[in-house]
């Protein structure tokens, strides 16, 4: 697989994988993003230009796909509108790049015969209890609970309905919360720090109870770059690193890294229908695929990406306020 294109390339999750690509293998990419909000140009500054291009265009958009797909020899698709508050102020761009924006793609490959990777969420799984011993499995039955999560399992289940009736050569990955460089401030984890920079407290929703599996993005890239290469047509992939914590220890965490009193945050509105726990089990992954994720320690992965958002002030600084203003309004 030399040419591959990448949907959501200059986003979190989708910006990883290029760098990943372009340091462990011999690929030439192709991002297609249509640079919302999300999306950060500066994200793929500095990597090679024989071996990144950046094509500015919108994923619901056959004319803009069709072409790109032809020509290459594998699509990654990440290309989402992904944060779940926002779905609940409008769930809109969500159904059209999720859903619509899924399915323009599964026709581009379908019509050109061309290798699909779909990527999507535990989230498409519900929730779970506290206490419950089971994880999420792949047999999981769907019980998405936001405006973002339906739609992304929507997408899921179009990919599943065009592998079946017309043999696309597909596979899906159902990943745990991502953590690392490139996240976009409205996110939990990167909000925080940057709260924190500011000096302004951490905003916790409601008790703080909600438990997240968190997993280093790098680690996504490359079981996603090992489910491409090994993966069965046709078969979904759990992506989770043992990482669950509950929200009330990640603030607290972050805090005494950054030298504060971990007491030192305030609790905020809570999200409409928040998701209690997420958690995974990846052992058809690690065993059938002989994944496993390199970043085991989750303190020493913060201290990381503490330090990448000092070092990177730049990157994030203008969106900062806008942000945080979206967010006031919510009493969040
Ligand atoms: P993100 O919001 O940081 O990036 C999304 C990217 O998609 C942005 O660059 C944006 O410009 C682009 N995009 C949005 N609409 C588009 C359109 N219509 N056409 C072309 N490009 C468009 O998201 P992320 O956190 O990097 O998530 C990437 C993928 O991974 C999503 O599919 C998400 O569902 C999935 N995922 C995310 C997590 C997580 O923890 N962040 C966990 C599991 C799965
Ligand atoms: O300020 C905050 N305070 C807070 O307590 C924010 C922004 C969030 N939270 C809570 C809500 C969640 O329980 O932190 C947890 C994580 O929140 P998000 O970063 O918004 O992530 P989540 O809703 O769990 O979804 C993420 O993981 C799964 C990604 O945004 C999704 O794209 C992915 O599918």
């Amino acid at each position: 697989m030399n040419k591959i294109l990448v949907t959501g390339g200059a986003g979190f999750i989708g910006s990883n994988f290029v760098h990943y690509l372009v340091a462990n293998t011999d690929a030439s990419v192709t991002v297609l993003d249509k640079l919302t909000y999300a999306a950060s140009r500066e994200s793929l500054a500095h990597l090679p230009a024989d071996r990144v291009r950046l094509v500015v265009g919108d994923i619901a958009d056959a004319s803009v796909v069709d072409p790109l797909v032809a020509e290459a020899d594998a699509v990654v698709h990440y290309a989402a509108e992904s944060h779940n508050d926002n779905s609940l102020n409008d769930p809109s761009p969500f159904v059209t790049t999720n859903i619509v924006g899924t399915f323009t793609l599964l026709e581009a490959v379908r019509k050109h015969g061309v290798r699909f990777h779909h990527i999507s969420t535990d989230e498409v799984y519900g929730d779970l209890e506290l206490d419950d011993p089971q994880r999420f499995t792949e047999q999981t039955p769907y019980n998405p609970s936001s405006p973002y999560s339906s739609t992304k399992a929507g997408s899921d289940l179009l990919v599943r309905a065009w592998v079946r009736s017309f043999g696309v050569q597909a596979t899906i990955s159902n990943c745990s919360n991502n953590y690392g460089p490139w996240q976009h401030i409205e996110k939990f984890i990167p909000r925080q720090i940057t709260n924190l920079i500011d000096g302004v407290r951490p905003k916790l929703y409601g008790a703080g109870l909600n438990v997240r599996d968190w997993i280093h993005a790098d680690d996504h890239s490359s079981a996603v770059w090992t489910i491409l290469n090994k993966g069965a047509i046709g078969e979904t992939y759990l992506i989770g690193a043992d990482g669950e914590v509950n929200n009330l220890d990640t603030v607290k965490l972050i805090l005494r890294l950054m030298g504060h009193d971990e007491n030192d945050f305030e609790h905020v509105n809570d999200r409409a229908g928040h998701d209690l726990r997420y958690a995974i089990d990846s052992t058809k992954l690690r065993t059938e695929l002989g994944w496993k994720p390199q970043f085991q320690d989750f303190e020493a992965g913060m201290v990381n990406t503490i330090a990448w958002y000092r070092d990177n002030e730049a990157w994030w600084r203008p969106k900062k306020a806008a942000v945080e203003a979206t967010y006031a309004a919510q009493g969040q």
